[in-house]
């Protein structure tokens, strides 16, 4: 049995319609991070923070997902259904759902969900709605802490146990779409290299290429789809 870990990035979702973070056009280019992707900018204006993500939550209800994000999910199909003697888990840093869209079940968000809010006094996670701001009770506690719950610099990614998990038995580890520069993901290939065989799917050559055994250049609905055939 081949057992791969895939580590996704905005790239992936970029022929989607969804803007990446650090790309010419990118989220960052028109925001600072310390105001927006920090507990302490949080703290300082919730209610500027809760804009941008709003904006992000009206863009993903009009995209859809791709041919990349389908290709993953056939391969856990392929697998569920006995067609292919392997599995894969998708670790993805992004917050969009265009993965579950495309069909895929297992997918990690290490990064936290755009259409989830979590409870900063009880933990609780309950999906977005319309009227959700900072100030509404927590519908499990009751109490107004609500934030996004997106996994801000400086916080601990969530699901780190399973992935160091996944990434010690896998036998190949792919990266499709991300830059290589926000840690602990841009160490993943490090984790996995030891044991495993090492791909990167990008337009480019990412931060961390060298440490890859290959990269694939070009879009990812063409390379990842051209890999999973
Ligand atoms: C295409 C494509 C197409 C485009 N086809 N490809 C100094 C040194 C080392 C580390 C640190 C340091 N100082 C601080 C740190 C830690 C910090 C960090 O890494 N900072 C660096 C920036 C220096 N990390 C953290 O704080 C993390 N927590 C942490 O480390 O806790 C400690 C700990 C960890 C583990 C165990 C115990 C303790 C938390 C990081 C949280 C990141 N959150 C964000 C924001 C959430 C979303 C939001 O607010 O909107 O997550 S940051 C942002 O970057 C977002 C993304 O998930 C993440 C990665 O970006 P990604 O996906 O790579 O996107 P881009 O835009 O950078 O790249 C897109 C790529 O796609 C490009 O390469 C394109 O070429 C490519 N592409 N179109 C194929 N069609």
């Amino acid at each position: 049995m081949q057992r791969i870990v895939v580590l996704t990035g905005a790239g992936i979702s970029q022929e989607s319609g969804l803007q990446t973070f650090r790309g010419e056009d990118g989220l960052w280019n028109h925001e600072r991070i310390a105001d927006i992707c920090t507990p302490e900018g949080f703290t300082r204006d919730p209610m500027r923070v809760d804009r941008f993500y709003n904006g992000l939550r009206a863009g993903l209800a009009d995209v859809q997902p791709n041919a990349a994000h389908r290709a993953l999910a056939h391969m856990e199909e392929c697998a569920a259904t006995g067609r292919w003697d392997g599995e894969i888990l998708i670790v993805t840093q992004n917050i969009d759902d265009l993965h579950e869209r495309a069909g895929s079940r297992d997918v990690v968000h290490m990064h936290g969900e755009l259409m989830r809010v979590r409870c900063t006094a009880c933990g609780a996670t309950p999906s977005w709605h319309a009227d959700c701001l900072p100030q509404t009770p927590c519908p499990a506690c009751h109490r107004p802490q609500l934030r996004p719950d997106i996994v801000w610099f400086g916080e601990i990614p969530y699901h780190m146990d399973r992935i160091a998990a996944a990434l010690q038995a896998c036998d190949l580890f792919v990266a499709i779409g991300t830059s290589g520069v926000v840690y602990p993901a841009a160490g993943f290939v490090q984790q996995a290299s030891p044991h495993a065989d090492t791909m990167e799917f990008n337009l480019q050559p990412s931060a961390g290429t060298d440490l890859f055994d290959q990269t694939v250049l070009g879009p990812a609905t063409k390379t990842v789809s051209r890999w999973v055939r």
